[in-house]
């Protein structure tokens, strides 16, 4: 008799915050490769709302925009039956576990973040305990579905260290408890920079618009911001030290076409800036516009995504529970 031997799918989980709307390095840096990740891997993605508070929300835009990035994540091509697709702070585990793994990390780790450093600069008006620990909910996100790969930027690296740190710290005191996640990096790490300060990175919450292109932009706006973006003065379409705004508008798009630096270079030899920005924006309009219009059709279908949301929830509850559960045993909390 034959056997058929099925190999068991790594798990990856994925997380975006609401903290604004989704902006075009969002996407190129992760939505983008996202629907590929939920087709290779066993996925998980959430829209990290307890990781937004860090930061301080509009109570009513927090709301609108947490359902504005789970519509986000079902336009980009994730489909609900076969990933866990769902919203943080549906699933109370997160908080719980956070709690555990805070009394598993040292203050000394933490105080090297130093996303933690940037942040308490630039809200310096809010440099609250969330924003510190920040990591150790990050952690418990990623413990608690047992998660193999976790696609990480740049920006994220330290993060996932300590996610592996704690997983290994608690695994040495109560045997093994946690998988130690392991980064993905995926093919094309783009890093989007803004638009009018091309050394910062592209945020959702610039609060300058013009930095920034939402994936809901219409193709006007994004035109607009493009040709307003930030240059120099040398007038010449290649990649090198010192020219930030061109290498991003490059960067941008070559994510965009799949062509090489060099390609674009040829390709804009002898023309001026104002020609290759509106390529550029050309570009994205269109890499953008079937999202957009998928979005366009989900957002009003409350029905579909509270639906959505609420199957997520559970889904993710059962998985998270039976970590959570195994955790608080292994601590020593007597059971209910
Ligand atoms: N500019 C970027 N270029 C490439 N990738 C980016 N990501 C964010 N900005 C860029 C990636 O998007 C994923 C989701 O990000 P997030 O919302 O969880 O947090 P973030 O990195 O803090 O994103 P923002 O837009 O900068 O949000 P705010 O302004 O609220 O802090 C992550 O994989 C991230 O690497």
């Amino acid at each position: 008799m034959e056997t058929v031997q099925t190999e068991k799918k790594k798990k990856i989980l994925s997380c975006i915050q609401p903290s604004g709307i989704p902006t075009l390095g969002n996407y190129l840096g992760a939505l983008k490769n996202w629907k590929t990740l939920a087709d290779e891997f066993d996925g998980a993605f959430a829209v990290a709302d307890l990781h937004a508070i860090t930061v301080r929300q509009d109570p009513a835009k927090l709301r609108q925009q947490t359902s504005e990035v789970l519509a986000l994540l079902l336009a980009i091509g994730l489909d609900p039956e076969k990933s866990v697709i769902f919203v943080q702070s549906h699933v109370p585990a997160h908080a719980q576990l956070a709690w555990v793994l805070n009394c598993y990390t040292q203050f000394g780790e933490m105080n090297r973040m130093t996303q933690f450093k940037d942040k308490s600069t630039s809200h310096a008006d809010n440099v609250n305990v969330g924003l510190f620990s920040y990591p150790v909910l990050m952690a418990a996100d990623i413990l608690l579905y047992q998660a193999d790969l976790v696609p990480v930027g740049a920006d994220q690296k330290q993060h996932l260290e300590i996610a592996r740190d704690i997983a290994n710290r608690f695994n040495g005191i109560y045997g093994n408890t946690f998988t130690v996640p392991d980064p993905y990096i995926g093919k094309n790490g783009a890093r989007v920079m803004s638009l009018q300060d091309p050394s910062k990175k592209m945020s959702k919450s610039d609060p300058n618009p013009k930095g920034f292109v939402s994936v809901f932009d219409t193709p006007e706006v994004i035109m607009k911001k493009f040709k307003s973006a930030v240059t120099d003065s040398e007038a010449c379409v290649r990649f090198a030290e010192g020219k930030d705004g061109i290498n991003n508008l490059m960067g941008i798009y070559s994510c965009c076409t799949g062509l090489t630096m060099d390609e674009i270079a040829n390709q804009f030899e002898g023309k001026g800036y104002g020609d290759f920005k509106v390529e550029v924006a050309n570009a994205v309009i269109e890499e953008l516009r079937p999202v957009r219009e998928r979005y366009n059709q989900i957002i009003t279908d409350k029905a579909y995504l509270k639906e959505v949301a609420a199957k997520g929830a559970d889904t993710a509850s059962r998985i998270a529970g039976r970590t959570l559960n195994k955790t608080m045993k292994k601590v020593g909390f007597l059971m209910p």
